[in-house]
């Protein structure tokens, strides 16, 4: 391998000549493997690659900003299974799908991030080249693995590796170095094809071991408080039968995670969502099912979980369900590891629960429900509260009925509170249906999320974000007209970042750090591009706009004026911004 001279060659002389280039043979290559999308932003030197991809019968979705494009890659990832490909070229345009790839491996999705990158020699003795950049060392870190193809009867190999690396074991990101040489590579047609490479299982089930099978059904059994929690590993996993008869079977309480939610319907009895902070540090035994014990869930300590102190830690037993040994013990003892995959683990443990499986102990079951219903009183309350400006609450209220009346809807969702209360407010009914800002609650990924949420799955599309976190997509409205995507895009504009009510603290003319301009006509921007704009200061003109988008399919962005003052600093998280002064 290695021994190809470079040519220089175009893709017309290489077919003519039947040969096959290096363009060719990494879109064969991607197609070979089921993979068929691309979402990228072209330039030197892939603009040939994403014209000959679509020529040759990939979709190719180009965007404004290789950071949206790289979101939407990276969202394909989870909502497929199947790898999603952002295309960009060399250094800036590269440096800014990392952050998508990063975020992807965060949040263990399979990605790939295929970069164009600058001549070799000339990199390497930093001679100047044109976007110079040593791309792989820089995006080694970042990611799950990084590649680079220097020759063309490697491509094969290189998408192989790729394709196993983004999606076997714990999914991630992985970036793909293509050098500007390698495309107009030429081989003979035959040895070309013969080089690549079709990923038998690029995801192998990992059963696991009886014996931590046996433990994990043992803790299970002896529990008086028993609580499950699912992830969006469990999601991920599409393993939504065996995990709905897991809980069934066993009568066991469940709360899901943010992006897990519909993996059983919101509105199933067992689910302790409204009873969250009471389950948590009332729990005797907790099952993880795709969930890592990290901020999102206080890393299963301190005073959500009931116990203040160290000495208190483990207080709750924990089994948890992960492909990544490595999670294990990773922030509490995790007293019953069943380390594979979700499918395969869950099967396993439902052999041992059969019809005599006890019930847990109805005083849990009634704490936990007197408890919710409670919660569920008080929400109802505040839902059926109708004050002008609108507020967070009755604005999705209208949201509630909106998803409710359209389960197949991808519901996206972003920002501080409009991100929190939409969370706690807005049922979902069906698996892998809410996408959102995942582990790191990155702001940004609205419309990226959107489009290829519309693109994947071909079903309408919700997007309820922040004025802060849809700024920082809003030039993809462009690409949803562009490509005539069912988007409704609700913007909840409250003038700045979690409010708009800030001032100055120096008393000069500058505003606040984070105000806005006043009353922005956000749905301007989706009439400017010939999509439905609606304004909207009322439930009633909320709901017609977001009933119209959905019926018409048309690009919509709904500009729905709240309260001002109705945000708090950070929305609803467990880590607010530090208090200035040294105040704990
Ligand atoms: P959440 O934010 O919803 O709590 P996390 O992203 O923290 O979820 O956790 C997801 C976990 O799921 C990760 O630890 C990952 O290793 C695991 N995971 C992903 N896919 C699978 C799978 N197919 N089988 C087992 N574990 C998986
Ligand atoms: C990439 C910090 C967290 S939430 C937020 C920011 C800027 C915006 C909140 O205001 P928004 O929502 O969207 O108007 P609302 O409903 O509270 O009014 N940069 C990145 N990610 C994050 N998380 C931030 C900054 C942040």
């Amino acid at each position: 391998m290695g021994t190809v001279e470079p040519q220089v060659a175009t893709a017309s002389d290489a077919q003519q000549s039947q040969e096959i280039d290096g363009f060719h043979l990494v879109i064969e290559a991607l197609k070979l493997n089921g993979i068929n999308t691309i979402y990228g932003l072209p330039g030197i030197p892939i603009t040939d690659l994403a014209r000959l991809a679509q020529a040759n019968g990939m979709r190719v979705i180009s965007f404004r900003n290789e950071v949206n494009a790289g979101n939407a890659a990276a969202i394909a990832g989870y909502l497929t299974g199947k790898p999603g490909i952002c295309l960009t070229v060399s250094a800036p345009g590269f440096l800014n799908g990392l952050v998508a790839l990063a975020n992807a491996t965060t949040n263990c999705w399979p990605m790939i991030l295929i970069s164009g990158s600058s001549e070799r020699e000339i990199v390497d003795l930093q001679q100047g080249d044109y976007e110079e950049m040593d791309q792989l060392a820089i995006a080694k870190p970042l990611c799950k693995a990084a590649f680079r193809v220097l020759h063309a009867e490697d491509i094969g190999v290189g998408i192989a590796r790729a394709i196993r690396a983004a999606c076997s074991g714990r999914p991630g990101g992985v970036y793909l170095d293509l050098p500007a040489r390698l495309f107009p590579q030429t081989l003979p047609e035959e040895v070309g094809r013969s080089t690549l490479i079709k990923v038998v299982d690029p995801a192998p089930a990992q059963i696991p071991a009886p014996e931590a099978v046996k433990r994990a059904l043992d803790l299970l059994k002896s529990a008086k408080k028993p609580l499950i929690i699912l992830g969006k590993g469990a999601s991920y996993a599409r393993a939504d039968e065996e995990i709905r008869k897991l809980i069934e079977k066993t009568g066991i309480p469940y709360l899901p995670m943010s992006m897990a939610k519909g993996l059983l319907p919101d509105v199933h009895e067992q689910s302790a969502a409204a009873a969250r902070s009471f389950v948590l540090p009332n729990s005797d035994v907790v099952m993880l099912i795709g969930a890592r014990l990290n901020w999102l869930l206080s890393h299963g300590k301190g005073k959500t979980w009931g116990a203040s102190s160290p000495k208190e830690w483990g207080k709750q037993k924990f089994i948890q369900i992960d492909i990544s040994p490595t999670e294990m013990d990773s922030n509490v003892r995790i007293d019953a590891p069943v380390v594979g995959d979700i499918k395969s683990c869950v099967t396993e443990l439902l052999k041992g629960i059969d019809a005599n499986w006890p019930k847990p102990p109805q005083e849990w079951l009634d704490a936990i429900k007197e408890r919710k219903s409670k919660n569920i009183a008080k929400m109802a309350e505040l839902l059926s509260q109708d004050p002008r400006p609108m507020n967070f609450h009755s604005a999705l209220n209208v949201v509630r009925d909106i998803v409710k009346a359209n389960p197949d809807a991808i519901f996206v969702n972003e920002g501080a509170n409009a991100l929190d209360f939409a969370r706690a407010i807005v049922d979902m009914y069906k698996p892998r249906k809410r996408i959102d800002v995942g582990t790191w609650g990155v702001m940004g990924i609205g419309m990226g999320f959107s489009v290829a949420a519309a693109v994947e799955t071909g079903e309408r599309v919700i997007a309820v974000c922040g004025d802060s976190a849809f700024g920082f997509s809003a030039q993809e409205v462009e690409t949803i007209c562009r490509y005539n995507l069912p988007v409704c895009i609700v913007v909840f504009n409250n003038n700045g970042v979690y409010r708009g009510t800030d001032v100055n603290q120096g008393g000069g003319p500058d505003p606040a750090v984070t105000a806005f301009v006043k009353d922005a006509r956000y749905e301007k921007l989706m009439e400017a591009f010939g999509g439905v704009g609606v304004y909207a200061t009322t439930p009633a003109e909320l709901r017609k706009g977001m009933e119209e988008a959905l019926k018409s399919g048309k690009p919509t962005l709904i500009n729905a004026i709240i309260d001002e003052s109705a945000g708090t600093e950070s929305g609803r998280i467990t880590h607010p911004n530090p208090p200035p002064g040294g105040k704990k």
